[in-house]
């Protein structure tokens, strides 16, 4: 398990947004009222959300709370981070467009840089957060002063367009449509839409899992499960098992990782057709029809005992298991 004390803070950052490679496929609530700010009399700011997750950090979410927001002129907006897993707020453009997360390839180092600027004054200029989670070391919060109208798109370049936002932006001194109450209610909204999502891509990966056939997460277009599904077998000796991403209808890596986890997670580690312990890692496993890497990994056990294994890439979420051979 990688800990922050084990290893820099820059090397966990670059693993963790290695484990949302190619996820662009695919919040609680309530900072009190709006707050006058030094700049404007008049302006007011404003909190949304970014992403969400059930308690135990199993199931993330993929949304904005609220999705869409109507502002005036000179207020900010504030954006938490809201869950373990990363996200970003990007105000993107043709320059810095929404293509498939990949944080390796330098090309696309746009997604990944926070940019300067405090303000925004017109749809189409790029600003981004860089990574947030609630994570020590990565941007819990992100604020922008919006200093002229019109309707800012914005997305999660982790997530793509399963993760988008909007906020409009109007001339100063409208009425507003909703109070922060009302958005704090509709980012409670989103957040149960997201875990209920979580819970049935779970459920019905259970329905399918077998002792033989353990599912390395699930995913849907709102959610993602970071779980082993059936994380505890009972096989005996010389049996299989067949670790699956077959429940991930969204792109998300994992990998299954027993013994001493590698420095690299690509990596590839030990003989998995004839398993007796120690160390022996999956590498990278992306859903079917992802890319080149695989999507199983079968193991023969041939020693008896328990043998527990982690996610290299979401063990921090709580994603292991184990095998108990007989
Ligand atoms: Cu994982």
């Amino acid at each position: 398990m990688f800990t922050h004390a084990a290893i820099p803070r820059a090397h966990s950052a670059l693993l963790r947004m290695l484990g949302l490679l190619f996820a662009a496929l695919l919040v609680s609530t309530g900072l009190g009222p709006a707050t006058a700010t030094a700049a404007t009399p008049t302006a007011r700011s404003w909190t949304v959300q970014v992403g969400q997750e059930s308690h135990n950090m199993g199931i993330q979410g993929m949304a904005f709370g609220p999705k869409e927001i109507w502002n005036n002129t000179g207020d900010t907006v504030h954006w938490n981070a809201n869950a373990a897993e990363i996200h970003t707020v990007s105000f993107f453009n043709a320059q810095t467009p929404i293509v498939p997360f990949n944080p390796g390839d330098p090309s696309l180092a746009y997604m990944v840089t926070p940019t300067p600027d405090t303000t925004i004054s017109a749809p189409g200029q790029f600003r981004n957060s860089g990574i947030m989670s609630t994570d020590p070391g990565e941007v819990m919060k992100y604020s922008l002063t919006f200093t002229g109208p019109g309707d800012y798109q914005y997305v999660c370049y982790v997530h793509g367009q399963m993760m988008m936002g909007t906020v409009h932006v109007r001339a100063a001194g409208t009425a507003y449509p909703f109070s922060q109450q009302q958005y704090n209610a509709q980012a409670n909204k989103e957040k149960a839409i997201a875990l209920a999502a979580g819970h049935q891509a779970k459920a019905h990966a259970q329905s399918m899992a077998t002792k033989h056939h353990v599912f390395v997460g699930a995913a849907n277009e709102k959610a993602l499960v970071m779980r082993f599904i059936r994380p505890t077998v009972r096989i005996h000796k010389g049996e299989k098992v067949t670790f699956d991403m077959a429940m991930n209808h969204a792109d998300i890596p994992h990998t299954v990782t027993f013994g001493q986890e590698p420095a690299n997670p690509f990596q590839r580690v030990g003989n998995p057709a004839n398993f007796t312990g120690g160390d022996l890692s999956s590498g990278i496993l992306l859903p079917p029809g992802s890319g080149p890497l695989p999507s199983t990994f079968t193991v023969t056990f041939n020693k008896k005992g328990t043998f527990h294994y982690i996610c290299a890439l979401h063990d921090g979420m709580g994603m292991m298991g184990k095998v108990i051979v007989r």
